[in-house]
């Protein structure tokens, strides 16, 4: 479905978040996507203790409690997966690739599951089925003629299990390199070596039971009602106890004004609904470092005040004293830091800085909660540990109801880096590795998606294996990414779903279907469970009970297994074994990782276990053994304010976000209800006042460059402007479309993730 001339419509959307419009939705994409009656069952059984975990978001579960919990996203991600329809090797006989190319993302997925492994062949222009056997000699073959293991790279997407994936780390560092691009590079990247600096462990510090003992919640950047639906239900508690929730954010979205939820029936009925955020602030673009650093100055100012008058300390100045180091060159660039400059960066006047600084010292207990909207900007890692440090002003982490609480995206993107995937591990996890498993892993540190991306388009990267999603339409700057994955000899992708990725394929080319979540594993006749991290560090274990889609699937694990063994046969370890029982898996990852101690037993258990996070217990895992305050400064001469100052009030900021009706790169449907667009993905939302001061009207069709200073033209056309509650020089657009928009080189510092929510552009009026 091309959509480009898709007016589609734009109209308010007045009701709460959830309540009867998801249940709507629901059942639409359930009829959508031809979901069997009998698999209807294993939405019951979603997150609950022997069901599967959602392959939804990261946000955890009450204990997987037995309650079915609700969540319309949660619905539209297993419905994808257990979708009855399929993409049988007849739909590749009918089209070639450069045919199938032409279709949309959307009606690619449409296809269905995936049924059996495929390989490319060039003189049709066609994938045909291949035996697995076959497709694994193909992927050896490749492996064992590079002359050097850093010519291949191993991309993992956050769904694969914790098995998969450390079996997978295994195999790539067994095979001799650290090429582990991941999605995490394009997403939580600034939080994983931000905290570290300051706290000592990059995950956050809550659980699910902070939140009922939190009276403030400040969400940065993030828009749940769409991507967390079910952090909703927390936030609704919160603020029926009576707690402050503020959302930061440069749009004010409405999915965080007022909540029905479906777990109540009473509200469902009587159309009740909960008031979420009280206040909204609205930072420029990028404008959080600054914002999150003027929160901190003023926080000192009114505590210098506290203290001169005799009254109770703002700063949890005990904390301070044992716990942390640096606080005084910390202060002393916080007084020298000019107020103009703050409030100029971030966008807010100084009365809005002011109220929500006065929500901050009256919060006991503080829970700050973050997203895409912190993490995909050039100075996201500072953003990140300046936030970190104003936490630790007042003592709010480490105790109950409060703490730092990133919110991760895919369902176990925290545990693929915990159990390994990691292009820069560290050289006590590679010392433990090698001795568990009698092999000399590579100390060198391999390279993260973009430099990846860089690595394919100069030669040096050769051979791309991809463990799920769609790395094609993921990463930035579309052209050069099609072309660089175009230069490899041998692109191999592990899916459970047809995608862009598969199609803009190298010399040679596979596509290895999976069993889903979802979906009953049997190995060696036994159903296998496999073990996920969410969001707050709770491990679980999750069974399938779906048939699989064809009895022509293997699972991850097995596949990465039987891939491992063609290339290195029994070194350094008989990959078949571990595949046959995935518990052995589980006992070698806990031989890896202390934390993992007793793995299979603890697992076991309702609910799992909580994998332990120093930091929440005040111990602090960095150089100096506390916690650190870390010093930036305002960055005043960076590629957006020179372009600014090129270009003048015409150069707008640009942020890619997600719509109500998407998965990342899946998209299930043409709506975004909360934000009122219906029926389009290729709107544009701006201020009116720019509109307006642009020469433009609602409604016009505009084409969007990107003001970099390479030269390079980064173009995408015919979006509809949308009028909308957003700051003045800041505009909004879905990813994937806007993709080509974001240069290859813009980048967060110190993390390498993709500046996906800043990037200068100028509009033009489309042809
Ligand atoms: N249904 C569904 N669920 C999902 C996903 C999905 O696509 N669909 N994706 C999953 C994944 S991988 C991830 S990472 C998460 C993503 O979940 P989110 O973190 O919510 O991601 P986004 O929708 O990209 O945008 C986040 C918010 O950041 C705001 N924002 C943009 N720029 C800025 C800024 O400069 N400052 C501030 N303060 N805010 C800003 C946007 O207005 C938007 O509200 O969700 C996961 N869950
Ligand atoms: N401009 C812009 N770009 C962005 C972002 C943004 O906000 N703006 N967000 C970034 C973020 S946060 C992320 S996480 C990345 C996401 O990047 P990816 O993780 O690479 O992308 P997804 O769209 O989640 O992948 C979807 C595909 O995964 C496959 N799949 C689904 N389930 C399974 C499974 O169980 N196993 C396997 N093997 N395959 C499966 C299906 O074939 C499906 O087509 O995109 C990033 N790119
Ligand atoms: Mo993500």
């Amino acid at each position: 479905m091309d959509d480009h001339l898709n007016e589609g419509h734009i109209a308010p959307y007045p009701h709460a978040a959830a309540g009867w419009g998801a249940l709507k939705h629901v059942a639409l994409n359930l009829w959508r996507e031809r979901v069997k009656a009998t698999d209807f069952r294993m939405l019951l059984e979603q997150n609950q203790h022997g069901g599967f975990d959602c392959p939804g978001c990261a946000w955890p579960d009450r204990e997987h409690a037995s309650t079915f919990e609700f969540c319309e996203n949660g619905v539209k991600a297993v419905a994808a997966e257990a979708t009855s329809k399929r993409a049988t090797p007849a739909l590749f006989a009918r089209y070639t690739v450069t045919q199938l190319l032409q279709q949309s993302d959307y009606e690619l997925e449409q296809h269905g599951r995936l049924t059996t492994p495929l390989a490319y062949h060039a003189e049709t222009d066609r994938y045909q089925p291949v035996s697995w056997d076959a497709a694994f000699q193909l992927i050896a073959g490749h492996l064992n003629s590079l002359d050097n293991p850093d010519r291949a790279a191993f991309y993992a997407s956050g769904r694969a299990s914790n098995e998969a994936a450390f079996l997978y780390q295994l195999f790539v560092r067994a095979y001799g390199t650290n090429n582990f691009p991941d999605c995490s590079n394009m997403c939580h990247e600034p939080t994983s070596r931000g905290l570290p600096q300051t706290v000592g462990v990059g995950k956050g510090t809550v659980t699910l039971d902070d939140f009922e003992h939190a009276d403030t919640v400040l969400i940065f950047g993030q828009n749940p009602a769409t991507n967390h639906p079910r952090m909703l239900g927390e936030l609704r508690d919160c603020a029926k106890r009576g707690a402050v929730i503020v959302s930061i954010n440069p749009l004010r979205e409405r999915g965080l004004e007022r909540f029905t939820s479906p777990q109540h029936a009473s509200e469902m009925l009587t159309g009740a609904s909960t008031r979420i955020s009280s206040m909204f602030i609205q930072p420029r673009l990028s404008g959080d470092f600054a914002l999150i650093k003027a929160l901190a100055k003023r926080t000192l100012e009114l505590d210098d005040w506290a203290a001169a008058a005799g009254r109770p300390r703002i700063l949890d100045v005990a904390f301070i004293a044992e716990h942390t180091t640096g606080f005084d060159a910390f202060t002393a660039d916080l007084r020298a830091e000019p107020w103009e400059l703050l409030i100029a960066e971030s966008g807010v006047a100084r009365d809005r800085i002011e109220a929500l600084a006065q929500v901050f010292v009256k919060g006991a207990n503080i829970i700050a909660t973050w997203g895409m909207g912190l993490t995909q900007h050039r100075n996201s890692v500072q953003a990140v540990t300046m936030l970190s440090n104003l936490m630790m002003m007042r003592g709010q982490i480490g105790r109950r109801g409060a703490g730092l609480c990133p919110v991760r995206g895919h369902s176990n993107v925290q545990g693929n880096r915990t159990v390994g995937i990691e292009e820069k591990p560290g050289g006590a996890f590679l010392d433990r590795l090698g001795q568990v498993f009698q092999f000399t892993p590579p100390r060198h540190h391999g390279h993260d998606v973009v430099a990846t991306i860089e690595a394919m388009l100069a030669g040096d990267v050769k051979v791309f294996v991809g463990l799920g999603g769609n790395f094609a339409v993921a990463a930035p700057d579309t052209p050069r990414t099609f072309e660089a994955l175009r230069r490899c000899d041998l692109t191999v992708h592990m899916a459970t779903k047809l995608n862009r990725s598969h199609l803009v394929h190298g010399h040679d080319a596979l596509i290895l279907p999976v069993l889903g979540r979802t979906e009953i594993d049997l190995q060696d006749g036994v159903a296998q469970g496999v073990t996920v991290e969410d969001s707050m560090s709770m491990v679980h274990l999750s069974y399938g009970g779906n048939q699989p889609a064809s009895p022509d699937l293997l699972s991850e694990t097995a596949i990465v297994a039987r891939m491992a063994e063609a290339t290195l046969g029994k070194f350094p370890v008989d990959w078949r074994w571990y595949a046959a029982d995935y518990s052995r898996i589980r006992d070698a990852i806990a031989q890896v990782f202390d934390a993992f101690y007793d793995y299979n037993e603890r697992v076991a258990k309702p609910g799992g276990f909580h994998l332990g996070v120093a930091s929440r217990d005040r111990r602090w895992n960095t150089a100096s053994g506390r916690a650190q305050f870390i010093v930036n400064p305002l960055d005043l001469d960076t590629p957006l304010h020179r372009a600014r100052a090129l270009h003048g009030d015409k150069l707008m900021t640009l942020m890619t976000t997600r719509s109500h009706d998407q998965y990342n790169t899946t998209i299930y449907g043409m709506d975004d209800r909360y934000r009122g667009v219906f029926g389009t993905r290729r709107v544009v939302f701006a201020n009116a006042a720019d509109i307006a001061m642009l020469g433009f009207q609602d409604g016009d069709w505009v084409d969007l460059e990107t003001a970099w200073e390479d030269g390079v033209p980064r173009r995408a056309d015919r979006f509809r402007l949308v009028p909308y509650d957003i700051p003045r020089g800041c505009l909004a657009a879905y990813y994937p479309e806007t993709n080509p928009l974001v240069p290859l080189d813009s980048v967060a510092l110190g993390a390498g993730t993709p500046t996906s929510k800043s990037i200068p552009v100028l509009l033009r009026a489309s042809a």
